[in-house]
């Protein structure tokens, strides 16, 4: 990345006032070597919406299926569709919901479920997956299924379904909000030398705005530090800005967050390429803050940031954690090659609480989340969950991966 001595003087008088900022604003944030200008500005944005705040969340990541249609070359996670290899993988919809209904047991306010695009399970598998949930876990967050997947189930339903049918029918089934993902970079260029099978940018956003009309939230993402330049990497914000204007002004439903995820080159077809360092990590960040001036909250998703950038990244212009995860699938640095990453309550909020800020619990739609002895509440709502019961001395013996002796698990 070429870096210039720009010393930020009128943006930052521009983000003092309170101003928006362009195409330009934002390649000259990329390029500065003022990075303390930079984090000032963005920090100063966060503290103005959220004060010492930073929130997390109590979750659990499930990844269905590794089978996909596509072969996105950035991607380690799939394995083509017809392969017999050992570590191909399809959960039964009874599988999902144990997990589900483990998660939910041990405190977890939201699901996070997405999968390759399967080639042979039905619709009836998805909604299936919401209806069991919602049965089981009446007060669980339902966070699932990508845009792509969304039009894959389209696609595949029979007869084919229009994307507000299928919407619309897993939602009746059970589901909460979408998650961001599939996104990658809205640009021609780089969706042909990097993820040439998948559905543009046309078709993602057709995805959340229908939600969107539907009165469904969303997340948004942008999959950076592969093959894209920096200005693509501002058009695609500036393009997820756009629609984020038109959303809050004309429909029920909008984006909750970016969450920006840095290209993890290990194991994919893009594996000779360095991926980003810690300093673009913060630097994009920080952009987040600066050019998203409509979205609520930026989120470092500490799975591929790690937790000690993840950590330095809250006072960069972000505002939440996601989440204690416990198990994921589609990148496995935190995990060191194996599924399963975890972060405890106690170490979220230690790494909030270093950082200068107070942790704040939230649900999926970032309102407060009270937990009592016996019960857990979310902050206007009357329904009351059981709270978690402590774990017998077995479970405990069996102690999973990073928690640290004595942090409480509770997801
Ligand atoms: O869609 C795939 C990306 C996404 C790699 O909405 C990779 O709250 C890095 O979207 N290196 C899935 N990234 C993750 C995702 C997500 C995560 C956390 C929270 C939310 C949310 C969304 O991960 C995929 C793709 O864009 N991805 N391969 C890789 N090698």
């Amino acid at each position: 990345m070429a870096i210039t001595t720009d010393t930020l003087g009128d943006i930052a008088e521009r983000v003092e006032a309170g101003e928006r900022l362009g195409f330009e604003d934002g390649v000259r944030l990329y390029r500065t070597r003022d990075i303390h200008a930079l984090g000032r500005l963005a920090d100063l944005v966060r503290r103005r919406r959220h004060g010492d705040t930073a929130y997390f969340n109590v979750n659990r990541h499930i990844n269905y299926t590794n089978r996909c249609v596509l072969r996105c070359r950035f991607c380690s996670f799939y394995r083509p569709w017809d392969a017999d290899a050992p570590d191909v993988y399809e959960l039964t919809v009874d599988e999902v919901v144990e997990r589900a209904g483990e998660a939910y047991a041990h405190g977890a306010t939201e699901v996070h479920i997405v999968g390759g695009l399967h080639p042979k399970l039905p619709f009836s598998y998805y909604t299936e997956v919401c209806r069991r949930i919602r049965e089981t876990c009446p007060h669980l967050h339902l966070k699932a299924f990508t845009a792509i997947e969304i039009i894959h189930f389209a696609r595949i339903a029979k007869p084919r379904m229009a994307i507000r049918e299928v919407l619309t029918e897993l939602r009746e089934a059970g589901l909460s909000s979408l998650p961001g993902g599939g996104a990658e970079i809205f640009d021609d260029r780089v969706h042909d030398e990097a993820f040439q099978n998948k559905v543009g940018e046309t078709e993602w956003f057709e995805v959340h705005r229908t939600a969107h009309e539907l009165g469904l939230r969303s997340n948004a993402t942008m999959l950076y530090g592969h093959v894209e330049t920096i200005e693509e990497r501002v058009r695609h914000l500036l393009k997820l800005r756009t629609h984020q204007d038109e959303s809050r002004s004309s429909r029920p439903g909008r984006f909750n967050c970016i969450v920006p995820l840095p290209f993890i080159p290990e194991g994919s077809a893009l594996a000779d390429l360095p991926g980003p360092t810690g300093l673009d990590d913060l630097r994009t960040l920080a952009v987040c803050r600066l050019l998203l001036d409509n979205f609520d909250h930026v989120k470092a998703f500490w799975i591929m940031q790690s937790p000690k950038l993840a950590q330095v990244s809250l006072n960069w212009g972000v505002d939440d954690l996601d989440g204690t995860v416990v198990y994921y699938d589609i990148t496995k640095r935190e995990g060191q090659g194996t599924t399963h990453q975890e972060m405890t309550i106690d170490v979220l909020k230690r790494l909030i609480c270093e950082a200068g800020c107070v942790p704040v619990e939230r649900d999926s739609l970032y309102r407060r989340v009270i937990r009592g002895e016996k019960h857990w509440s979310i902050e206007g709502e009357d329904s009351q969950v059981p709270s978690p019961q402590p774990e017998t001395p077995r479970e405990r013996d069996q102690g999973r991966g990073l928690a640290p002796e004595g942090d409480s698990r509770q997801t």
